[in-house]
């Protein structure tokens, strides 16, 4: 298992892992282009219905290879390769109609913790510790954290944990809305996958619609977001899968989406 990132099928869903243990699965452009193709392929495949992201071993991610980011990446002038490139994918995440679920041990840093925030839910087991570290090195989060932190925790939590540079365990993470679940060590991956399941085992079109419905709640006013679920409500009524839903429920079976 030599590559960045290595993909596995299990059924309906797929493991995603970032495999640079010695580093930390510290993020460099060629693991993160890999990440964007590897998404680009699930996204698109329709027998995918729900993505896990995992890191190897001791961490999620530590963020952008600092290492490299003075050696190569990073001159101090305009471009930012690696900044593209990480703004790109976390948006990118966001878009995909399928819900990606991290899961969470060891360090969740910097560029960990925005790739994280990027997306849809989050377990976290007790070895996780989360922090954005940027100011100690004289960055500051750039890849959206920012803005996706102070919209999911509020902007009390998120300024604590840019401004100051303590880093904060799993219960501290559930308590301030960070991830969703906290689960016992080396359990992240599995109880992710759970949750994984469970969205697959529902309407795709509808889990679809609910994700993109959200990311319009937070970036506009209530009248736009509310015109925008009438219209997808409006849209899932025409699906087959409601029909199938619908039918299933009064036949009492379970049902057989399949996205159309
Ligand atoms: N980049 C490159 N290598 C890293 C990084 C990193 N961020 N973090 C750790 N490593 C490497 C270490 O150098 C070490 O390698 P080696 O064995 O070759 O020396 C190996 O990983 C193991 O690390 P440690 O020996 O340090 O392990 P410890 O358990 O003692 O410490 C820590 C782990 C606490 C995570 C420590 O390594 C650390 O503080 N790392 C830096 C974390 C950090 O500052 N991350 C933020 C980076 S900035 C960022 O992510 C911005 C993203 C957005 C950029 C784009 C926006 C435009």
């Amino acid at each position: 298992m030599d590559e960045l990132i290595v993909v596995e099928r299990l059924d309906q869903i797929a493991r995603v892992t970032i495999n640079r243990e010695s580093a930390l699965n510290a993020m460099t452009p060629e693991m993160l282009m890999g990440l964007r193709d590897h998404l680009g392929e699930l996204d698109a495949d329709g027998t995918c219905r729900a993505v896990v992201l995992a890191g190897q071993a001791r961490a999620f991610s530590v963020g952008a290879d600092i290492k490299g980011r003075v050696a190569e990446y990073d001159t101090g002038g305009g471009r930012d390769p690696l900044g593209d490139i990480i703004r790109g994918l976390f948006s990118f995440i966001e878009r995909m109609s399928k819900p990606v679920v991290a899961a969470l041990a060891g360090y969740v840093l910097g560029g960990g913790l925005e790739l994280a925030l990027a997306c849809d839910l989050r377990v976290a087991d007790t070895t996780a510790r989360f922090g954005l570290p940027e100011a100690t090195v004289g960055s500051m989060p750039g890849a959206g954290g920012t803005q996706r932190l102070t919209r999911l925790v509020g902007p009390g939590s998120a300024l604590a944990l840019m401004l100051l540079p303590d880093r904060i365990d799993a219960e501290e993470a559930l308590r301030i809305g960070l991830v969703n679940a906290v689960v016992p060590a080396g359990e992240a991956v599995a109880e992710a996958e759970r949750l994984a399941r469970q969205i697959a085992g529902r309407a795709p079109l509808s889990i679809g619609c609910i994700k993109r419905s959200v990311q319009v709640a937070l970036s506009s006013d209530l009248q736009t977001g509310l015109d925008f679920e009438a219209q997808c409500h409006a849209f899932l009524r025409g699906t087959k899968d409601r029909e199938e839903g619908m039918r299933a429920f009064v036949e009492k079976r379970q049902p057989r989406f399949e996205g159309r």
